[in-house]
């Protein structure tokens, strides 16, 4: 059984920080509002799914969030103003390149007359500089909003208040889809307060359909932006003909497919007209160029156009 999208706010209750975070996105959105530029709500990583109101477990997927991270950075670069709403712990912009390890392994130890200091070792300054520079330009303009989110409600709840910000933003917004949002979760009536206890046996748990939000973000929320979702498969032959459906579907700009394993190095663009392939040769590969890249230099063309009186 699926509910309609207005039933899922009204049978959530909104995430504790929802005002909080709802003021830094008006604040942001008023703030480049008036300098008539462009803007991009990028959505990345996966989602919970709670199995139990005091969550202790919950239903998750693989998404780490490389896609919306890396295409955040490249639409930074093409002077989009971002907001990025990310689930907590996925990868950040600019962060991401020095996760875990890699950043002790950046830094040596100097010591100066017994006084100890830290540097970042000489034969990676050239790795860390640019993007070090990017990140501190990016600060100081502030073009780059991020908010943090866990569960499927909260993004949700996000989802819908970052679109109506935008809406005054009219072809000026585009909307990047990339987040891995769950299909399935426990309506919160249904859900247990407290911790499922294994002495009650093995739980029957039963999904519903999350209510396709898509639908009222392109026809009510957002009804002038270009909307670009993506569309994930792991089976090669339903891949097109399922990018096609959401389109006519949901009558939004862009699909953007892609397969699991292969989605690193390949992706398939489709319009109502048109079916692009992008991919990485082997020597783009060897040369750590990224997939963001073509994919956000081809959104942000079409974009253009669309803008374009
Ligand atoms: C994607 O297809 C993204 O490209 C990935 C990126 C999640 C595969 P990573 O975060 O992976 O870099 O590890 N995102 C959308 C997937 C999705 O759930 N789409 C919905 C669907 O296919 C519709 S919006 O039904």
């Amino acid at each position: 059984m699926s509910i309609y999208w207005e039933e899922f706010y009204s049978t959530h209750a909104a995430p504790a920080d929802f005002g909080d975070n709802k003021a830094r996105m008006e604040e942001f959105t008023a703030r480049h509002l008036a300098k008539m530029g462009k803007i991009a709500l990028i959505t990345s990583g996966g989602t919970t799914v709670p199995l139990e109101h005091n969550t202790v477990r919950f239903v998750d997927n693989f998404s780490a969030g490389t896609r919306g991270s890396a295409s955040a950075e490249y639409f930074l670069q093409e002077d989009y103003a971002v907001i990025f709403l990310y689930r907590f712990k996925s990868l950040e912009p600019f962060v991401r390149h020095f996760m875990g390890q890699k950043f002790l392994d950046l830094l040596e130890i100097t010591k100066n007359e017994g006084a100890s200091s830290i540097q970042v070792k000489t034969n990676v300054t050239e790795e860390v500089l640019p993007i070090l520079q990017q990140y501190q330009a990016v600060k100081k303009s502030q073009q780059l909003l991020c908010v943090g989110f866990t569960s499927l409600a909260d993004y949700l709840w996000l989802l819908r208040a970052a679109c109506e910000l935008l809406t005054p933003f009219k072809t000026r917004a585009l909307l990047y889809l990339a987040a891995a949002v769950s299909d399935f979760y426990i309506p919160s009536h249904q859900m247990p307060t407290h911790k499922m206890q294994s002495d009650s046996g093995p739980p029957t748990i039963s999904l519903q359909l999350v209510p396709k939000m898509l639908k009222p973000l392109v026809s009510l929320w957002v009804p002038e932006a270009f909307v670009v979702s993506f569309k994930l498969e792991t089976d090669e032959t339903i891949l097109i003909s399922k990018a096609r459906g959401a389109l006519e579907k949901y009558n939004h700009k862009m699909v953007i497919a892609n397969i699991l394993q292969t989605r690193k190095q390949k992706v398939v663009v489709v319009t109502s007209n048109t079916v692009t392939e992008l991919l990485l040769t082997p020597e783009e590969i060897q040369s750590d160029l990224e997939i963001e890249e073509k994919i956000v230099k081809f959104v942000t063309k079409s974009h253009a156009v669309f803008c374009s009186p």
